[in-house]
Parts: C-alpha cells; structure tokens; sequence
C-alpha cells in the first residue's frame, strides 16, 4: 500500500510539531507549510529536517501563507493530498483584539480558502480536512460542560473568525459530501506552547524567579477558568478525527477547570514553593510562603506575582470546561496525561532552558550587542 500523504498547515506552531511527529511515525509523507520570516520560525520541527539531497525523504516544507489562495491552490494541487489538517491561524486571543482583520481573513477566511481549493481542484473524494476550532466559540458561558451541542457566543474577533471556520467547513461537507470535520479543542499546553499564552508565561516566570533571573512577573485575569491538557493527546485525536467512518465535529476536553490562579500554584508547586495571595482584583498579589528546596533561594515573604490589567481583555471568556463523551465513546478517546503531568513536564522543560540562560549569563555570554 502507498504511503499516504498529509499536509499540516502551521507546521511551525505547537500543534504542527507534535502532529508532524506524531503522523511521520505513523508511515505518512507530510508536508508542512511554512511562512516566510526574517528570523528563522522553524525551531519546534528541526529535528524533523531532512537533508534534501538525500533519498527517502517523508517530511517536505514549503513556504506558504493562509492569505495567499493561488499559493494554497498549487500546493495542494502539487502535494495531492489524501489529509489536511488546518491548523494555521492567528492564534492569540487578545492578539486578535489588535489585529481583527488580519485574524479574519487568516483564520476565517483562510479555512475557506483551503475548502475552495479542494473542491476546484476536484478532490473531494480524496482529500479528508481537519479543521482547528476551538471551545472559545462558546464564549459567554451558556452551559457547563460544553459539548457538541453548546451554542456558541464567541466573545473575541479571533473566536468570530473562528465561528465563520467551523460553519464554513461544515457548509461545505453538506453541500460538496466532503469529509470535513470540525475538532473543537479545548486548551491544551506542553512544553513547546507559544511563550504569551498564560500556562507557558507562567512555567517560564516561575523557573527564572526561582533561579533568580526575574524578580517577579505580572498576570491578568486570575480568576478565568480553563480546561488544559496536553497537546500531545490532542493531536492524537486530530488524527483518529480523520480516521473515523463518518466526518462529524468532536469536542475534545479532559473534563476538568482550573482557575489560572491555581496553575500558578502548581507551578510553583513543582519546586517546593508555596504562595500566599493577598489582596483582591488588581491589588492581587502572591508572596512566596514557603520554600523547601535548598537550591532555591528565595526570601520568605517575596512578592513573586502581580495583576497588570493590560493583560485584561476587552471581553473574556471566563469559564470553559468540556464533555468530549462523545470522542470517548465513539472513538475510543481519553487523555493519558491530566494537568499534574502537564504542569511537571512543562516545568522540567522550563527549568531546564532557564538553567541554560543562567549557565550563559554567569559565563558572561547572554549579552550580545550586535549594534556596538
Ligand atoms: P500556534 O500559535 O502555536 O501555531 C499557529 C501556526 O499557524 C504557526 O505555525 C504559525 O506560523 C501559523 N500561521 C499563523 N498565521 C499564518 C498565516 N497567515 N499563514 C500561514 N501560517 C500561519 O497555535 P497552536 O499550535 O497552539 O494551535 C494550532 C491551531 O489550533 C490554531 O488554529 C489554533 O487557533 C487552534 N487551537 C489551539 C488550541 C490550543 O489550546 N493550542 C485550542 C483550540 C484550537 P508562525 O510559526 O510563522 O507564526
Ligand atoms: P486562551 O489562552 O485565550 O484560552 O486561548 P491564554 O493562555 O492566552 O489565556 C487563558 C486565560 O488566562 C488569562 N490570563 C492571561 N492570558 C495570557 N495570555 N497572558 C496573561 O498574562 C494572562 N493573565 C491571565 C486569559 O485572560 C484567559 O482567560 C488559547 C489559544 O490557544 C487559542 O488559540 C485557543 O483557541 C484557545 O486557547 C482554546
């Protein structure tokens, strides 16, 4: 049997990674497509690179962008593909605030432009696609646990554009019988998260602070309430997503919420630091309590964390907690890591790059002046 062929749009993001991995050990070809940068942006797939000079390869990148509909149609017209799985988007919420039309057009429209392309191309008999939505369409809480059939009340222009993706997608799976699926993700983190999203800030702040590196870090939104869990199981479902008989949308979510403030808790946590928060809303503040471990040298006491209220969003979406029962039942779906493992393996990771840095700058090698 002939190899199958998959192509990942946002390779270079968290997910990219982890499904580039995850899919290559499964015997596909996968191509990645990539934007162009001025800086290299290919850190989380390097390990992947293949030498093209040489035979054999499975993993081919291309550059690409979710704005460009002739760049998209050739590439899929030359990659063939019998899986797309869309996952480039402006991904940051409050990002979206600032750049709403730019978030549009790339994660609304781009999904769009993908679809279009497999049906002018006329591969909608072969080319299945796996559509990356998300449970911030649910927005303004309407119910708990949100499932497959919690109406949605987007509350960002990132969750808007995300709304015209999922319904586009299925529009066109009606209308043109494509296999095309919505996986409505719920947040999850590893140690390759993207570094201002809350769960990673707060792995990073916590491992400089106790090396001493950082003095204190600033948040916004405490009380918001998630449900995270590891990419690494998430993007095994987007896989069995596509693998299903029937293309369908599918929540997917460990069924359990923590407070953000409880995050920063764990991870502290995981050194042997305890905290004491004092004051309410933006007085908020957490002091180190305790410390367990000599390799720390933190004062009793310490004010570790504060609220800044420019990381408060001009809506919020306070509380998400998913049912994924049905990726449980039908597919066969549970996660192997709960938010205990997540919070341990991305501090490990942190404290390991932090402990990088420190060696760097007590070597006197962190300050590169490139401008003297
Ligand atoms: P990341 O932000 O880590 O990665 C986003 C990827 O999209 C990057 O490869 C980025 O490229 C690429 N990208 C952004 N804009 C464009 C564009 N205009 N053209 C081409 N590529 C572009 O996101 P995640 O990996 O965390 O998430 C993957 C997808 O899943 C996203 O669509 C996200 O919205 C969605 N999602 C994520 C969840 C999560 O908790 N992680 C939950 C639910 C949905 P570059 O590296 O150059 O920036
Ligand atoms: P989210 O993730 O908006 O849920 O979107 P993020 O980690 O950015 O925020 C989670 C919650 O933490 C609160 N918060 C902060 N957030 C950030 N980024 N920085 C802070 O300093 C901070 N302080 C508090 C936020 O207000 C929010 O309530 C992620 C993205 O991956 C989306 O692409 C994806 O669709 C959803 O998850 C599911």
């Amino acid at each position: 049997m002939s190899k199958k062929v998959a192509l990942i749009t946002g390779v270079t993001g968290q997910d990219g990674a982890y499904l580039s991995e995850f899919l290559l050990k499964k015997g596909y070809e996968v191509h990645g497509l990539k934007r162009r940068s001025s800086l290299f942006n290919t850190d989380r797939i390097d390990h992947l690179y293949q030498d093209p000079h040489v035979d054999g390869r499975n993993f081919f990148l291309h550059y690409g962008d979710m704005t460009d509909s002739t760049n998209l149609i050739r590439l899929i017209q030359e990659i063939q593909p019998d899986e797309i799985y869309n996952l480039a988007a402006m991904s940051h919420v409050h990002v979206s605030f600032e750049v709403p039309e730019y978030t549009g057009n790339a994660d609304g429209l781009g999904t769009l432009r993908i679809l279009d392309a497999v049906r002018l191309l006329g591969l909608e008999k072969k080319t299945r696609i796996y559509q990356a939505s998300t449970s911030e369409l649910y927005g303004k809480v309407q119910e708990v646990p949100q499932s497959e059939t919690t109406p949605f009340y987007p509350r960002s222009p990132y969750a808007v554009a995300k709304m015209y993706a999922y319904w586009i997608t299925v529009n066109y799976r009606e209308a043109y019988n494509m296999y095309a699926c919505n996986g409505i993700l719920f947040n999850h983190e590893s140690p390759i998260r993207g570094e201002t999203f809350v769960t990673r800030k707060i792995t990073r702040a916590v491992s400089r602070i106790a090396l001493g590196l950082q003095d204190k870090f600033f948040l916004g939104n405490l009380d918001a309430q998630r449900d995270w869990g590891h990419a690494k199981d998430y993007v095994r479902m987007m896989w069995m997503i596509l693998q299903a008989d029937e293309a369908e949308d599918w929540v997917i979510a460990t069924g359990k919420t923590t407070p953000v403030r409880d995050f920063v808790k764990m991870a502290f946590g995981e050194l042997g630091i305890t905290l004491e928060f004092k004051g309410e809303g933006i007085e908020e503040k957490a002091y180190v309590a305790s410390c367990d471990n000599a390799e720390f040298q933190l004062e009793i006491g310490k004010e570790v964390l504060a609220v800044d209220p420019k990381y408060f969003r001009p809506t919020e979406v306070e509380l998400l907690i998913g049912d994924a029962s049905k990726a449980n039942n039908k597919l066969g779906w549970t996660p192997e890591f709960d938010l205990s493992d997540l919070v341990k393996d991305m501090m490990k990771s942190d404290l390991k790059l932090m402990q990088k840095d420190q060696f760097l700058k007590t070597g006197g090698y962190d300050t590169l002046n490139y401008f003297e």
